[in-house]
């Protein structure tokens, strides 16, 4: 029970379990408990639709409280990610603003992939500076991963390609592509991605496999519509939510599977190469209290 999601909603819990549970404690009548919800739950950064979801004929059920949490699941689960694919080498991309946690959830990946015994390459296609491939280099040396790298602002189109065409000419596993969240002010940055995207599948016809949304847990409903931004414009196959320990906004998990319909595959929980785990609804939705 106890394990890394659960820890790293200490905060979230602390605050927003903490205030749930007091609602309930307090045994209201229905409609003023209903309306007490209703407000701890949009404080915590979950959305209206979301919210009424979760709290339509709540006060009906037999056991409020567990049905809330069951709700709260049902909602995690609700979407789910279409079939994996088996084929080599695995061309995985990663989007997102700034600052997200791109870089660092490539290095945990990696890392992970590499003590199964998988070999693979980690293209760094953010050129927009020299900073974003130097920090990806650290992390390629951690996990023991070569890097397809050029000089800062280089295309990044041509960094891909040539990442992909390696990973194949070499029979490796996967192929991770980092991205730039912001460019150069003449570039369009969903038009970059798109490219990015386009050229892997010249390079190997069926990439990319998965593209992932980096989002922060600790920007809320601000990351949620940024998020909107990219699922509109590129193919989003999953999420994955970093940052979750430094936040009290857990629940906007909730917010993002519930108005999005993309499912969250990890979460991350610190800064550490193990503070990578796959996400869990079940753990999430119990880890939400007490
Ligand atoms: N606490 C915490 N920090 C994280 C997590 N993921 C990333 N970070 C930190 O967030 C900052 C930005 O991450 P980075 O990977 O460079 O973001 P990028 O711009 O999207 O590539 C770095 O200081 C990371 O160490 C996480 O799950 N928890
Ligand atoms: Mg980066």
């Amino acid at each position: 029970m106890f394990g890394k999601i659960w820890q790293g909603l200490n905060k979230t819990r602390e605050t927003f379990g903490r205030a749930i549970d007091a609602v309930f404690r307090d045994k209201k009548e229905a409609a003023k408990t209903i309306e007490e919800l209703e407000e701890t739950l949009i404080l915590a950064d979950i959305g209206v639709s979301t919210v009424e979801k979760l709290l339509k004929d709540l006060m009906k059920e037999d056991e409020p409280k567990k049905a809330l949490v069951r709700r709260i699941r049902e909602i995690l689960l609700s979407a789910k990610k279409s079939s994996e694919y088996v084929e080599k080498p695995h061309i995985h991309i990663f989007v997102g603003v700034n600052g997200a946690g791109k870089t660092t959830t490539i290095g945990k990946i990696a890392k992970k992939r590499r003590d199964s015994g998988e070999k693979g390459i980690i293209a760094a296609c953010d050129t927009f500076r020299a900073a974003a491939s130097e920090q990806l280099e650290i992390w390629a040396e951690r996990s023991g991963t070569e890097i397809v790298k050029q000089m800062e602002g280089a295309d990044p189109a041509a960094v891909a390609f040539d990442a992909v065409s390696k990973a194949k000419a070499k029979n490796y596993d996967f192929c991770l592509i980092d991205t730039a969240g912001r460019l150069h002010t003449k570039h369009n940055l969903m038009e970059e991605l798109q490219k990015i995207s386009r050229v892997t599948s010249k390079a190997f016809p069926t990439a990319p496999h998965e593209i992932s949304l980096v989002l922060d847990a600790t920007t809320g409903q601000n990351g949620l519509n940024q998020a909107k931004e990219f699922v509109s414009k590129i193919k989003v196959t999953d999420l994955i939510l970093t940052k979750l320990d430094g936040t009290a906004k857990g629940g906007i998990a909730l917010s993002i599977v519930d108005e999005l319909k993309i499912p969250i595959s990890y979460v991350g929980v610190g800064e550490k190469v193990d503070d990578l785990v796959p996400f869990s609804p079940e753990e999430y939705a119990e880890g939400l209290f007490e």
